[in-house]
């Protein structure tokens, strides 16, 4: 049976072939032999040892034994989703891509979203990068778009990658801190290799704790190549913006929410795709022609740096649309091998020295993950272009190749499989003139390793500034080494000397004195989100607080207004189940205070009611958690007798931002309009909290 939102696309029929369905199935073993008796032990007497023979037992406790496999070396954690992806319009000026051409071909699409230093099991709201791996299953083969929802890396080498990653991970010794970066050895390393100033400037950013993964952009961070049928080909970054705009925690919600709810992203994600909120993506190009390479600032072969979109503008080029769930997270999710070396004709590498090493690494990373050189075959990896070569054998081969030949060239089976022509869908790399001498250097022009850093620090707005020193404070602040402390406040006076003072002043070290002054002004508005914010309400949770004896006109022109905006409301009770109302109406409570908290939600809103207000009064929880939401610069609503909750949270209805108060019945409509607005702004900085 297939689910609601099932694709029926060509990845979709092929993985029908695999999908199991137990239901009113009888029980084998894996051999097929039907089983009579599941609970008990084969035993010589019914208090006796268990006998060797007891075939069943071994079998299920052997599989069981080897269930897990090893997590991912890096993004561990992480959840992925099905969908398909359309071009706007025919991309042939640019690249021969195929997928790239027909505006009426719905390309199949898994996207894994994750985050990178905890393990499989860490929480997902965590400070972090977030990875954003797309593998669209085209007709000339599978490619993936590795990438991340931050434009730049911390390096700049691949050969740094284990000493980047062992330096963020735990610390060897004890295995602390788990999921974070707020340790002795990462920031160390930072101090150390400077050319990470500019990721760690994001990564001390909100882009660093999305609200969502539908709310963040993904970039394939490298430059590569498009190549079209001319063979002319221009250098391209590729970018991911979500529909619904670019949003994030607080910090102090990604906290609680790690404790709270520690699979809040992945939940966040199939919750939407279940009601029908799909996923939305634009895929963005920006294109810098090959006689403009050396035109810029920066070396465009240098993943420490970006293109400045008011450079070098993005096109949009099509849209990806994530529509159903995966039906196992093991198949799916766990054992989804991506490689940005999956590539289709028409796009090519650059010479980024980071994405030429990328090229071997993942590789590897599935044979010891996936067991075998044949993890190509499990159904999630298949292409559904037909695979033909002469690779043969190798633990857990699915194929059942037939025939005597298994080389090339042959004359026994006429040359097949025979490589096909480039006229014919044969891949030929880009013929670009390389000479130079073997030499272990990095290039002079990735030196600077500060102008993009400063860029960025440039480009927030006054509370962007805010959240990051904070997030320096407790990164920088969590090092017990005051050396290392000391070292990244100089480095970081090389971005900027106010950032560098404000950071000292939060972790007990001195700020910098004589450093040269900042590159004035330079600036890129598009790096901002709050700049280029998307208010809308579409897609939010909102709690709905009430309980026994609530006032149902306060409540069902709120619940109408959420639903015309798209809005999700969760009533928020004393008590799980149904709540009635003064006039005998009924509610269902889907959380109690215990089993739900304001982290959860965008928005709070308090219903009226005199016995429904007394009752969440006398209980406390409401008032505590109206002060979080506020704390969180939240949207919060009350109407009538709802207004005390408020009053008793201390909160000054009326005056401050964000906070939406019918007084009267009359004003219910108006006021829950007010409330969709408020939402739709996110959050309200200039809240005094
Ligand atoms: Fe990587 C996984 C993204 C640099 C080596 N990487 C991995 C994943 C993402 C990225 C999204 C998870 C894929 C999934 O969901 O299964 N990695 C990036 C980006 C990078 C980057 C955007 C820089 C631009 N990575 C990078 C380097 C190396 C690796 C420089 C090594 C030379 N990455 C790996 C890996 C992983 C991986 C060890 C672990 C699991 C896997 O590949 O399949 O091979």
């Amino acid at each position: 049976m297939k689910k609601e939102g099932h694709s029926n696309n060509a990845k979709d029929e092929q993985l029908e072939q695999f999908r199991v369905d137990h239901k009113g199935k009888k029980m084998t073993t894996t051999q097929g032999l039907r089983v009579s008796d599941d609970e008990h032990s084969l035993k010589a007497g019914g208090r006796g040892p268990t006998l060797m023979e007891d075939f069943q037992f071994r079998e299920k406790m052997t599989h069981f034994d080897h269930e897990r496999i090893p997590e991912r070396i890096v993004h561990a954690r992480g959840f992925g989703a099905h969908g398909y992806f359309q071009v706007y319009e025919p991309m042939a000026e640019y690249t021969k891509a195929k997928f790239l051409q027909d505006p009426s071909v719905k390309t199949p699409v898994f996207v894994r979203f994750s985050t990178v230093a905890g393990s499989r099991g860490s929480a997902d709201s965590v400070r972090d990068v977030r990875g954003f791996a797309a593998k669209f299953y085209t007709e000339e083969g599978n490619y993936d778009l590795v990438g991340n929802n931050i434009p730049v890396f911390f390096i700049q080498d691949a050969i740094k990658f284990p000493d980047l990653v062992h330096s963020f991970k735990p610390e060897p010794h004890n295995e602390i801190p788990q999921a974070s970066t707020a340790h002795d050895t990462f920031w160390d390393f930072v101090a150390n290799n400077t050319e990470s100033a500019h990721m760690v400037m994001w990564a001390m950013s909100d882009r660093a704790i999305p609200r969502s993964y539908r709310m963040m952009e993904g970039f394939g961070v490298h430059t590569f190549r498009f190549v079209n049928e001319q063979g002319k080909a221009r250098f391209v970054k590729f970018h991911w913006k979500p529909v619904l705009g670019v949003h994030s925690f607080v910090w102090d919600e990604a906290q609680k929410l790690a404790g709270r709810d520690p699979d809040f992203h992945r939940r966040d994600l199939w919750e939407a795709i279940e009601m029908g909120d799909y996923p939305e993506f634009e895929l963005g190009v920006q294109m810098i022609e090959e006689e403009d390479e050396h035109t810029f600032d920066f070396d465009i072969l240098d993943p420490t740096k970006l293109w400045p979109e008011e450079i070098v503008p993005v096109k949009m080029i099509g849209k990806m649309t994530l529509n159903r769930n995966q039906d196992n997270v093991f198949a799916e999710t766990e054992q989804a091998a991506f490689h940005p070396g999956h590539v289709v004709p028409g796009i090519d590498f650059s010479n980024d020295p980071l994405l030429q090493g990328r090229l071997f690494s993942y590789t590897d990373t599935q044979l010891i993950r996936l067991g075998g050189p044949n993890f190509h075959q499990i159904p999630i990896n298949r292409p559904v272009a037909p695979v033909h070569n002469n690779q043969r054998d190798g633990y857990h081969q699915m194929a059942i190749d037939k025939g005597q030949v298994s080389y090339h060239k042959n004359s026994l089976q006429q040359n097949d499989p025979h490589p096909a022509a480039e006229a014919e869908g044969g891949y030929v790399h880009y013929q670009e003139k390389v000479e130079g001498r073997k030499v272990r250097q990095r290039s002079d022009s990735f030196n600077d390793h500060y102008s993009q850093a400063q860029l960025f620090w440039n480009s927030m707005t006054d509370v962007e500034k805010q959240h990051i020193i904070e997030a320096f404070h407790f990164e920088v602040g969590k090092v017990k080494s005051k050396d290392v402390r000391q070292q990244v406040v100089d480095v970081f006076a090389n971005v900027d000397e106010e950032l560098a003072a404000a950071i000292a002043a939060g972790v007990g070290v001195k700020a910098p004195s004589g450093v040269s002054a900042s590159k004035a002004g330079l600036a890129s508005p598009a790096l901002s989100q709050e700049q280029n914010k998307k208010k809308s309400a579409a897609t939010r949770k909102v709690a709905i607080l009430l309980t026994e004896g609530y006032d149902a006109l306060t409540v069902t022109p709120m619940l109408e207004a959420l639903e015309k905006a798209g809005a999700h409301p969760e009533i928020v009770s004393s008590h799980v189940g149904a709540v009635k109302s003064a006039d005998g109406q009924e509610a269902e409570a889907v959380h109690s205070f215990l089993t739900s908290d304001p982290v959860i939600f965008d928005a709070v809103y308090v219903a009226g009611g005199k016995e429904s207000v007394a009752q969440l009064k006398a209980g406390q929880k409401a008032a505590e958690f109206i002060k979080d939401a506020f704390k969180h610069f939240k949207t919060i609503g009350a109407a009538t007798e709802g207004a005390e909750i408020l009053a008793e949270a201390g909160i000054p209805a009326g005056t401050e931002p964000g906070v939406t108060v019918a007084r009267q019945l009359e004003d219910v409509q108006a006021s829950s309009e007010s409330f969709i607005s408020a939402l739709a702004e996110h959050r309200h900085w200039s809240r005094q909290v």
